[in-house]
C-alpha cells in the first residue's frame, strides 16, 4: 500500500472544506444544499444518474487575474487529481474572460469524489482604456494567490508523487486560504467604480487579493422541483434553467442560481482612511446531470438551443445510442453470462443487447456548457460592462498561461466507451465494434 493518500481522498477533503467554509461565508447556500439533500433523499436513487454519488457531489468558481496564477493553480489541484479539461470561450458572450474546467478524468476517480472547479482567467487584453489598464497592472502586482506554505507543498507533492495524509492535512489547509473571502479590496472605490463600468467581472477579480470561490454547486436530482422551492424560500433564483429543457431522458447539464448577493467590503484611501462600500459577487447555484453527448448529438443540441426547439433530440435512450448522439458504457447483465465466442461485429453486440446480455448505460455529462455558463456568470453581474465584444476565443495564449494542452472531452468520453466494450470482451476490440467513431 502507497504511504501516499489517494488524490481522490484529498479532492474530496477539498471539496468538504470548500463547502464548510463557503455555508459560513455565504449563509444561503447552507440554505440551499439543506433544500437539495431533502429533494435528493426524497429521490429513488437508483433512477437518476449515478445516484450513489449525488450527495458529495459539487462544482466550484473562480477567477483569476495573472497567467501566472493559472499555472500555479493546475500544479495545486493537480495535487488534487484535477486536470484542466476543455476551453471555454466566453469571449462569444461578450465576457472579458476565457475558462477551463479542473476535474478528475478516470471513471473510478470520479466515482470517488466527482469535485470540479470552474476556472477563468481574465483577459486584461479587452480594457480599453490604457489609463485602466496600467492601474489594473499595478493592482494584480500586489497579488500572490498560492502561499510560501502551499507552494512547498506542491513542490514536494511534485517531487515524491504524492503526499502522506499529515502532509495532505497540512497543505489543505494552506490551499484553502486562496479561496477565502476577504471583504477587504486592493483598490479604492473610485478605481473599483471605474472597473465595473469598463466590466462588472474585471472589478470582481482585480479589485481583491485573492480568487474568492464565487459560488459552489450541489448536483440535485430534481432541478424544476429545487427551482420551485427556491423560490418559494424567497431565495433570489434566476428566472430560467439553463441547458436543455426537463426530458425523460436527461442529458448534458441544467443548471439555475440565485443571484450574487450584496456584501460589505472595505476600500483603500488615498488619505489613508478605509472606504466602507459594497460589492456583489457572491452567488449558490444547482445543477443536475444527465448524459454526454457525442460531436453529433452535441451538433444537434446547439441547433436546438439555437432555435429553441428541442424536438429534433430524441427523447428515448436507445434512439439516443443506436443514432450515435449520446455516450454509452456496457456491463453485463447480472447473472447473464457472454457466448464463449463473440463474432467481432456491432450486429453482435446489438443482438446481444437486444436480449439482454448487454446492459448500455449512458455516460454522465462531466463538463459544462459555454452557453449556459455565460447565462449563470451575466445572471450575476448587475450590469453588462462595455467590453469589445467581437473579441475572438485564444485558446493558445490560455495554455500558455496554463501550462499545458487541455484535454479533450470528447475524446474522455469515447475513451471510457470503449474500455468498457474492451473490459466485456477482455481483448482489443475491433475497429466495428467501436461504436462511436
Ligand atoms: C463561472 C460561471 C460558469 C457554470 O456552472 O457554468 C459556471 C463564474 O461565474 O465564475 O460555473
Ligand atoms: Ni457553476
Amino acid at each position: 500500500m502507497s504511504e501516499f493518500t489517494p488524490s481522490w481522498r484529498l479532492r474530496q477533503q477539498f471539496a468538504d472544506r470548500l463547502s464548510l467554509m463557503y455555508r459560513e461565508e455565504v449563509p444561503a447556500y447552507g440554505s440551499l444544499v439543506d433544500l437539495v439533500e431533502k429533494i435528493n433523499s426524497a429521490d429513488d436513487p437508483t433512477a437518476t444518474f449515478s445516484g450513489a454519488r449525488l450527495g458529495q457531489e459539487r462544482h466550484g468558481a473562480i477567477r483569476l487575474a495573472l497567467p501566472e496564477e493559472l499555472s500555479l493553480l493546475r500544479r495545486a489541484l493537480g495535487v488534487l487529481g484535477m486536470f484542466p479539461v476543455e476551453y471555454y470561450d466566453l469571449a462569444a458572450a461578450g465576457l472579458p474572460v476565457h475558462s477551463t474546467a479542473f476535474r478528475p478524468i478516470e471513471s473510478d476517480a470520479i466515482e470517488h469524489s466527482p469535485f470540479r472547479l470552474f476556472v477563468s482567467l481574465v483577459r486584461l487584453d479587452q480594457i480599453a482604456s490604457p489609463a485602466l489598464q496600467s492601474e489594473v497592472e499595478r493592482l494584480t502586482r500586489e497579488r500572490s494567490v498560492i502561499s510560501p506554505v502551499a507552494l512547498r507543498y506542491i513542490e514536494r507533492a511534485e517531487h515524491q508523487g504524492g503526499l502522506t495524509e499529515t502532509e495532505g492535512e497540512a497543505f489543505l489547509d494552506a490551499l484553502i486560504e486562496t479561496f477565502r473571502w476577504r471583504g477587504e479590496a486592493l483598490s479604492t472605490k473610485h478605481i473599483y467604480d471605474a472597473l465595473i463600468n469598463e466590466h462588472p467581472l474585471l472589478a470582481d477579480i482585480v479589485c481583491f487579493p485573492n480568487p474568492h470561490i464565487n459560488h459552489l454547486t450541489p448536483r440535485v436530482s430534481d432541478i424544476d422541483a429545487a427551482q420551485q422551492k427556491m423560490i418559494e424560500l424567497g431565495l433570489p433564483a434566476k428566472a430560467v434553467i439553463e441547458g436543455p429543457p426537463r426530458r425523460q431522458c436527461p442529458i448534458l447539464l441544467r443548471q439555475t442560481a440565485f443571484r450574487a448577493l450584496e456584501e460589505d467590503v472595505t476600500f483603500r484611501n488615498l488619505d489613508g482612511v478605509d472606504a466602507a462600500g459594497v460589492h456583489t459577487a457572491r452567488f449558490g447555484e444547482i445543477e443536475s446531470r444527465g448524459a454526454a453527448l457525442t460531436r453529433a448529438g452535441m451538433d444537434l443540441y446547439n441547433t436546438c438551443l439555437a432555435s429553441g426547439d428541442f424536438d429534433a433530440l430524441p427523447d428515448d435512450w436507445n434512439e439516443l445510442r443506436t443514432r450515435k448522439l449520446a455516450w454509452f458504457k456496457y456491463r453485463t447483465a447480472t447473472g447473464a453470462r457472454l457466448p464463449a465466442s463473440l463474432p467481432e461485429s456491432a450486429e453482435a453486440l446489438e443482438d446481444l443487447i437486444v436480449k439482454g446480455v448487454i446492459i448500455p448505460e449512458p455516460i454522465t455529462y462531466e463538463d459544462f456548457l459555454p452557453v449556459s455558463a455565460a447565462g449563470i456568470f451575466r445572471s450575476n453581474l448587475r450590469s453588462e460592462g462595455n467590453t469589445n465584444t467581437d473579441a475572438k476565443g485564444n485558446q493558445a495564449a490560455f495554455e500558455e498561461a496554463l501550462g499545458c494542452p487541455v484535454s479533450v472531452a470528447q475524446a474522455l468520453y469515447e475513451q471510457e466507451s470503449r474500455a468498457s466494450l474492451q473490459q466485456l470482451f477482455a481483448y482489443d476490440r475491433p475497429k466495428e465494434l467501436a461504436v462511436h467513431e
